[in-house]
């Protein structure tokens, strides 16, 4: 009896196993065939995907941690290839090898190139090497959205354009392509000249070995500076010699890529606004395209530093729904842009006092803004720059001088209330503002009737992080002795919140803007947020998670909980994480609002 149940459960068993084997063999085969279509399917669209897609963005230099901030120019002086003999520093070894860099792919070195091409980058702040070996007449790939592709531009209604570019001591090859570039994706009709404006540069080889290279280029021309003037000075010399409708100035170390001047040239023909390409990457080693986060506009930090931030909602909305269509920008990057001719000198071209690099471009911006014209980005003209990560030539007179006194022309004449802002928390700008003489572009200001500064923070980028009348300004310092704020490090990168020194009344690290909605801002566009268990300095946005009441002493979260300095062994809670926990009474939700006067 017992046998026989015992024989009738192994028989029952058995089969179960048998049945199951079956069930889960099908489920294999199944599993293996599927994951076999998805590999066959990804191999087949990789073949047909160009291999750029597949890049990454250049995080470093180009994009922060949520995707979002940029650094452009770096202040940063560096040494001109200063233990580099004479006659390499002055030598053009340009010797392109067949197919290096085609496509914009990248170009690698071998082992011992590498070591040289270390030993020659400072003298461009790029690989010198890896230019050399690409052809000045490469081929890119076509980065423009589909609907960019799509445009169709009566060639013969556009505006026709003089392209300016100016340079002081660019490599050959590099310039060469930047110029051949232009030369072989624009069309012949709308390309009046290029205007090659040399700022003064001692490198032998862009003497007459740059006259040979441009020699059989008809519409190619170059003028001399006879001393060192800046981008500004050189700009304004290309300019008078202009007879295009359209000028387009470009930096020296450019590509521009298939259907570029088209974009640029029906919206400048409207004679309001200065357009800009979206600014595509050229790697400074591999001299590899990359495309460039498609979500950027521009803008500053309060020391005025040019900052590619994400768009507000409203442009966002318009770039889904009209991915070809130019879109606002509050600042420009400087470089790169196209404006009608008529209209760049209406508006007071450039401010001739500002000298050798930085500043124009945001005092252009504003300028274009509070004059009644406008700053926009074509997402359809691609055009890919090199960013460096340091400025490879000489600043006379030391790079803080010069940057700093064109920082003041721009913030006296168009910051109002601002400039005081600016100019008390930086006091060696400060120290040189009356130094300054700007009685023209006062005038200029009147004479074209133009708007408040405070007209373009509301209008044109109202979700700037400026300190405002209507929003409170200052330092908050927890009951423990720290206080709230970004610790140093990289602009802009974020990061987790602890509490920080308190520092002077001067330190801009540690003041804030507290907004009439609650939003706890930093320098740099930097918002306190709640986070997983964590506080965090995260990139201002709409979330909730931003939202900080005042509640008496303290911070409250929509739900109702406070801010928090969590319990460490440090007496003063500089270090001490910070968090959003339940509201009890214990010292570290208690928070002093300590306000500073911003101007
Ligand atoms: C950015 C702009 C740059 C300019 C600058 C602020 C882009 C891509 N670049 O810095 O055009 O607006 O911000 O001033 O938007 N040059 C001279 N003489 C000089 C110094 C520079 O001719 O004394 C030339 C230089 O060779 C280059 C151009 O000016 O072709 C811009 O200089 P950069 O490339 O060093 O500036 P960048 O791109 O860091
Ligand atoms: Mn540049």
């Amino acid at each position: 009896m017992i046998n026989k149940q015992l024989w009738s459960l192994f028989c029952r068993g058995r089969r179960k196993k048998i049945t199951s084997l079956i069930f889960i063999l099908i489920i294999l085969i199944n599993a293996m065939f599927y994951v076999s279509l998805l590999l066959y399917n990804s191999i087949q669209k990789n073949k047909t995907k160009p291999w750029y897609e597949s890049l990454q963005y250049d995080k470093d230099s180009y994009v922060d941690n949520s995707g979002m901030r940029v650094v452009v120019g770096h202040y940063v002086g560096g040494n001109s290839g200063g233990n580099l003999s004479q006659e390499v520093v002055h030598s053009n070894n340009y010797a392109p090898v067949d197919g290096a860099g085609e496509g914009g792919r990248p170009v690698q070195l071998s082992q011992r190139e590498i070591i040289t091409a270390r030993e020659l980058y400072p003298l461009h702040s790029y690989n010198i090497l890896v230019s050399d070996k690409i052809s000045i007449n490469r081929s890119l790939p076509d980065m423009r959205s589909e609907s960019c592709r799509n445009v169709q531009y009566i060639i013969e209604n556009l505006p026709t354009a003089s392209v300016i570019i100016v340079f002081h001591n660019e490599a050959w090859s590099t310039l060469m392509r930047t110029v051949m570039s232009v030369i072989l994706r624009s069309p012949v009709v709308l390309l009046k000249q290029i205007i090659l404006v040399d700022d003064a540069s001692d490198r032998k080889y862009l003497g007459k070995e740059l006259e040979e290279g441009i020699r059989k280029l008809n519409k190619v021309q170059i003028l001399r500076s006879a001393n060192r003037t800046g981008l500004v000075g050189a700009r304004l010399m290309g300019a008078r010699e202009a007879t295009g409708d359209v000028l387009v100035f470009l930096d020296a170390h450019c590509e521009v890529t298939n259907g570029w001047l088209e974009p640029l040239l029906d919206r400048a023909g409207s004679d309001d606004v200065f357009i800009c390409p979206h600014i595509d990457l050229l790697s400074d080693d591999t001299l590899a395209y990359t495309k460039s986060i498609d979500a950027h506009w521009g803008a500053f930090s309060w020391r005025l530093h040019f900052r590619w931030l994400m768009p507000s909602t409203e442009v966002m909305q318009t770039k889904t729904n009209h991915p070809s269509r130019p879109y606002p920008t509050p600042a420009m990057a400087g470089g790169l842009f196209a404006v009608r001719k008529s209209l760049f000198w209406r508006l007071g071209s450039y401010d001739e006092g500002m000298v050798i690099w930085g500043a124009e471009n945001l005092e252009l911006s504003w300028r274009a803004w509070q004059c009644g014209a406008r700053v926009e980005i074509t997402p359809c003209s691609r055009v890919g720059h090199i960013f460096r990560r340091h400025s490879p030539y000489k600043y006379p007179g030391g790079v803080a001088k010069v940057l700093n006194s064109n920082l003041a022309r721009a913030a006296i004449v168009w910051m109002d209330e601002w400039a005081d802002f600016f100019f008390k928390f930086n006091p060696s700008v400060a120290a040189i503002r009356d130094q300054q003489s700007v009685s023209d572009r006062m005038e200029l200001r009147n004479r074209l009737q133009c708007k408040s500064f405070k007209w373009y923070l509301e209008n044109v980028w109202s979700q700037h992080f400026f300190p405002t009348d209507d929003r409170w300004f200052g330092r908050i310092r927890s009951e423990k002795g720290s206080c709230l704020g970004v610790s140093s490090g990289t602009p802009g990168l974020g990061g987790p919140a602890a509490g920080i020194s308190c520092g002077s009344d001067l330190d801009l690290e540690r003041l804030l803007v507290y907004t009439m909605d609650g939003r706890i801002m930093a320098d740099e566009g930097l918002c306190l947020q709640q986070g997983n268990g964590r506080a965090v300095w995260k990139t201002c946005n709409e979330s909730k998670k931003q939202v900080w009441n005042q509640k008496g002493p303290r911070l409250k979260t929509p739900d109702g909980l406070c801010l928090t300095q969590l319990i460490s062994t440090s007496t003063n809670g500089v270090g001490d994480p910070l968090t959003a926990k339940r509201c009890v009474s214990d010292m570290g939700q208690i928070w002093h609002f300590e306000r500073v006067p911003w101007r």
